[in-house]
């Protein structure tokens, strides 16, 4: 099945354009310097250091997100709505990201269509995941589920058959559009099997993509479809140093395919400082109202959130490796609270916790931002609509995210984005080259 859609002819005129340009780019000015690197950057995780192309999206310290230069509330003004008034799908999201221009809402409809085209899991991934036990963690199961998928990978086939390199973004194309149709399946499949009792709702062909997955999952409201809507399309891009879009484009270099890339990139997903704080920040928010007994207060969340920290444990939902401000992607789930929970009991605690905890972080004085991250905000929706299964939070997250590490790897391999190979150092050679930095200073 190849795609015969308006995206795939606008990224056919679009990628040889950018890699013609860039080759030329880098060809006038290979050696201009872009940063410099420091000790703390090199035993640090390489924080900050500027050594990643990403044109998908950019994530400024103080302003959060902008997705091809748009912010969050200019896409979710611009792009077409599947119904009016609803969050964007999204699919739109997915079209900018790949392209850099916002899609028509015809353009919106017939991705639609062609992604509902290659929805059918093969009956042998289903099988796999059955095969696990039940309550292995769900992202465990969607990663094994994606894996398994690399049977029908179009590029791994195509490359073993000699592909040219100039063809290799469009088999990405036709891997991500196929691996993206089927991930909100094995999402809804893994819900139902881990949580329920395993039986299969089929898709509703009337709904877009975001809203099916909630429909496949059991959950009938439409304010939950909507709330689908905008947890996928705020969780689908953040740059690509992040460790689950950093995992997709580093596997992708190797040429792996899709498949093998975005699995990766979900096991990334599921650390603790990274997608799964999803999980953990909501267990944190039900054991401090278990301790309290219900929506606790101001001084209530303070005393416990200092015992978390003096147990050596980090505050979940607060803090972020490049952010220094409030997530605007919390500020969104926030507002989508206050309009259609404001009185739930869990919106009101996280509400006190904003109230409370950046003071507190902020006084240890290490914490380099108080502020909270997108987790903070996005179980205790989940919870308002009887997703009550944290465990399964960081899945979601996951099917949003390989929207943006599928919309990299087509630019990636369109403008032949190289073989990753950063050069390690042994940490007696940073020894010796501060004690020469210490010799030169001095004299
Ligand atoms: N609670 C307590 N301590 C925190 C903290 C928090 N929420 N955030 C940072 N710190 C501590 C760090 O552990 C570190 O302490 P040590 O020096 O003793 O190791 C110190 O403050 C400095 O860390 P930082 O430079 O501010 O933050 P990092 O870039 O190293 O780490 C992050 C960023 C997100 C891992 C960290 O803030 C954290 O652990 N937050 C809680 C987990 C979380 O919410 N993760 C989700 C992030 C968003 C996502 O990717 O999904």
């Amino acid at each position: 099945m190849e795609a015969n859609i308006e995206l795939k002819k606008t990224l056919a005129k679009l990628v040889p354009a950018w890699r013609t340009d860039l080759q030329q780019f880098v060809k006038e000015n290979a050696h201009v310097k872009v940063d410099e690197v420091a000790i703390d950057q090199v035993m640090g995780g390489m924080r900050d250091i500027k050594s990643l192309p990403c044109d998908t999206s950019y994530l400024d310290s103080m302003e959060g997100i902008r997705f091809r230069g748009f912010t969050i509330p200019e896409v979710r003004e611009k792009l077409p709505k599947p119904l009016p008034g609803a969050v964007p799908s999204p699919l739109a999201l997915w079209h900018l990201l790949l392209t850099g221009e916002m899609p028509t809402e015809a353009a919106v409809l017939e991705l639609e269509a062609e992604v509902r085209k290659r929805a059918e899991v093969p009956a042998f991934v289903m099988d796999a995941l059955r095969a696990l036990p039940k309550d292995i963690h769900p992202m465990v199961q969607l990663s094994i589920g994606v894996l398994a998928m690399q049977k029908d990978s179009v590029f791994a086939k195509k490359y073993s058959q000699g592909m040219k390199r100039d063809e290799h973004w469009d088999a990405m194309f036709e891997d991500s559009l196929t691996l993206l149709a089927r991930l909100p399946v094995i999402a809804a499949f893994i819900y139902r099997r881990s949580y329920k009792d395993g039986t299969i709702i089929p898709a509703d062909n009337k709904l877009d993509w975001a809203a099916n997955m909630a429909h496949m999952m059991g959950v009938e409201n439409k304010d939950y479809q909507n709330l689908a809507r905008l947890y996928l399309l705020l969780h689908s891009d953040h740059e690509s140093g992040n460790v689950s879009a950093h995992t997709g484009l580093l596997v992708g270099s190797a040429l792996s395919d899709i498949y093998y890339s975005v699995s990766a990139a979900l096991n990334g997903l599921a650390g603790p400082l990274h997608g799964l704080a999803t999980q953990e920040c909501l267990n944190w928010i039900m054991s401090l109202m278990k301790a309290y007994g219900g929506t606790p207060t101001k001084e209530q969340v303070e005393e416990y959130a200092k015992k978390t920290l003096a147990d050596g444990h980090v505050i979940p939902g607060y803090g972020h490796a490049v952010l220094r401000n409030t997530d605007p992607r919390y500020v969104a789930q926030r507002e989508f609270g206050e309009k259609y929970m404001p009185e739930d009991p869990i919106f009101k605690t996280v509400g006190n916790m904003f109230e409370v905890i950046p003071p507190m972080l902020r006084a240890l004085g290490k914490v380099k931002n108080p502020w909270p991250n997108v987790d903070a905000m996005t179980g205790c929706l989940q919870q308002h609509y009887g997703v009550t299964e944290t465990d399964f939070y960081t899945v979601i997250f996951g099917v949003s995210r390989a929207l943006g590490i599928t919309a990299q790897a087509v630019w990636a391999r369109g403008v032949y984005f190289p073989l990753e190979r950063p050069k390690s150092v042994t940490t007696q050679m940073l020894k010796d080259i501060a004690a020469k930095a210490k010799v030169a200073t001095a004299a």
